[in-house]
C-alpha cells in the first residue's frame, strides 16, 4: 500500500530501443536503494516513446521487455508501484490542463526538443514539442518530490517545477513541487566513440552504446574499439578534463565494480590502456549477466508480468484519480454526475 507518510519519488524511461548502460548507471540502478525509504513509482512512459516514429510490434515488446528489466535491476513490485504509463489514463488528461499553463516559448527552448527536431527533421511532431508537459503530467499527478534522472532531464523536471509553482499560483495550492535527485557519478555516461557526448539509446552507431542485452562478447569488442585520448600522456589511465574517453571508462569501471575512482587510477598505473578495458569489460559484463538472466527468466512467466502490471496500474490510477479531480475542480470544470 502507499505510505502517506513517506515522500514519494516517481521516474520513467522511455521502451524506445536498448536500454544502455547509461540509462541503468544514471537512473534505473539508482532508483533500487530508494525503495525502502520513499515511496515509489516506476514507470515504463510508453506514451512518451510515440513521440518518435515506432514499428508497433516492436514498441509492444519494448514496452515489456522494459518492465521485466525493472524487476531484474531490483526494483520490487510488491514495494514499489510498476506500471506502463498508457495503462492510466489520467497522464494524457492532466497533460492537457498542463498545457494550458506551459507556454510555447518555454517548450520551444528545451535542449532536448531542439536536439530531436533536428534529429528526426522529417517528423517534428507537436508531442516531441509537448513531451515535457506530459512528463510534467506525470510527476504532478502522483504529487512526486523526488525525480531519480540522468543530468539531461534535468531542464525537463524544472519545468514541472515551474507550471507547479505556476499552477499553484493560478489556481491555489494544489501540486508538490518536484525536485530533481541526480546521482554523483552515474549522471551522465558517455558515448564510447564520441566521450563528450552522451551514450544514448538511439544512437544510430552500435559501437558507441552498450545495451544492457549485449553478450559478453559485444560487450568487450565495443570497449577494446572505445576511442582514448591521444595525449602526450597516452596510456595513463587518469581521470580528467583533458582525457574524457578514459574519465569516462574509468566512471563505468568505478560504477560496475565498486572500486573508487581513485583506486582504480592506482590499480592501473602503468599498465596501459589494453589492460584498463579487459577490466572495464570483465566489470560490465558481471553487472549485466545477472539481470539478462533475471529478465529472460521474467519474460518467460508472462502471468506474473501481467499480474504485476494490473495491480500496478490499479495501485497508480487510484492516485491519479485523486489528483487530477482535485484539479478539474480546481480550474472550474463541472463535475461529473455519479
Ligand atoms: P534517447 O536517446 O531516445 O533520448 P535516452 O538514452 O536518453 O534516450 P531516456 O529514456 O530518455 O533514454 O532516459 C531514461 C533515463 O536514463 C533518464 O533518467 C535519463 O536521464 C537517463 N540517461 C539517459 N542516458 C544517460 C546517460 N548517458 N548517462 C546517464 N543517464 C542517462
Ligand atoms: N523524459 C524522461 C522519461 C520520463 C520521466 C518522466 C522521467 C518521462 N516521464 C517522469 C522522470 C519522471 C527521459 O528519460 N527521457
Amino acid at each position: 500500500m502507499a505510505d502517506e507518510t513517506k515522500k514519494r519519488v516517481f521516474s520513467g524511461v522511455q521502451p524506445t530501443g536498448k536500454v544502455t548502460l547509461g540509462n541503468y548507471l544514471g537512473a534505473i540502478r539508482n532508483w533500487t536503494p530508494l525503495q525502502e525509504s520513499f515511496d515509489c513509482l516506476f514507470c515504463v512512459v510508453d506514451l512518451h516513446s510515440l513521440t518518435v516514429r515506432q514499428v508497433p510490434a516492436e514498441l509492444r515488446k519494448n514496452t515489456l521487455d522494459l518492465t521485466a528489466l525493472y524487476i531484474a535491476c531490483g526494483i520490487d513490485p510488491s514495494q514499489s508501484i510498476l506500471f506502463i504509463q498508457s495503462h492510466v489514463h489520467e497522464h494524457a488528461e492532466l497533460a492537457w490542463i498542463l498545457d494550458t499553463v506551459a507556454y510555447v516559448g518555454e517548450l520551444n527552448r528545451m535542449t532536448q526538443f531542439k536536439d530531436k527536431a533536428r534529429r528526426h527533421a522529417d517528423n517534428i511532431n507537436m508531442g516531441l514539442m509537448n513531451y515535457p508537459v506530459l512528463m510534467a503530467s506525470d510527476i504532478l499527478l502522483y504529487q512526486a518530490e523526488y525525480i531519480p534522472v540522468g543530468k539531461d532531464q534535468v531542464q525537463h523536471v524544472e519545468l514541472a517545477r515551474d507550471i507547479a509553482v505556476r499552477f499553484n499560483s493560478r489556481y491555489s495550492d494544489t501540486f508538490v513541487v518536484p525536485q530533481c535527485m541526480l546521482s554523483k557519478t552515474g549522471s551522465s555516461i558517455k558515448s564510447l566513440q564520441e566521450p563528450t557526448a552522451k551514450m544514448s539509446k538511439s544512437d544510430p552507431d552500435d559501437n558507441a552504446v552498450i545495451s544492457l542485452t549485449d553478450d559478453p562478447d559485444a560487450v568487450r569488442r565495443k570497449l577494446r574499439r572505445a576511442v582514448t585520448d591521444s595525449d602526450t600522456d597516452a596510456h595513463c589511465v587518469r581521470h580528467d578534463a583533458a582525457k574524457p574517453g578514459i574519465s569516462n571508462l574509468l566512471n563505468v569501471y568505478s560504477l560496475c565494480s565498486g572500486v573508487s575512482v581513485a583506486d582504480a587510477e592506482k590499480q592501473f598505473e602503468g599498465k596501459g590502456y589494453g589492460v584498463f578495458k579487459e577490466a572495464v569489460a570483465d566489470a560490465v559484463v558481471s553487472v549485466l549477466q545477472p539481470i539478462q538472466a533475471e529478465q529472460k527468466r521474467l519474460l518467460a512467466d508472462k502471468g506474473y508480468l501481467e499480474r504485476v502490471l494490473k495491480e500496478g496500474a490499479e495501485r497508480a490510477s487510484a492516485i491519479a484519480q485523486r489528483t487530477l479531480s482535485k484539479v478539474y475542480r480546481k480550474v472550474g470544470l463541472v463535475p461529473k454526475i455519479r
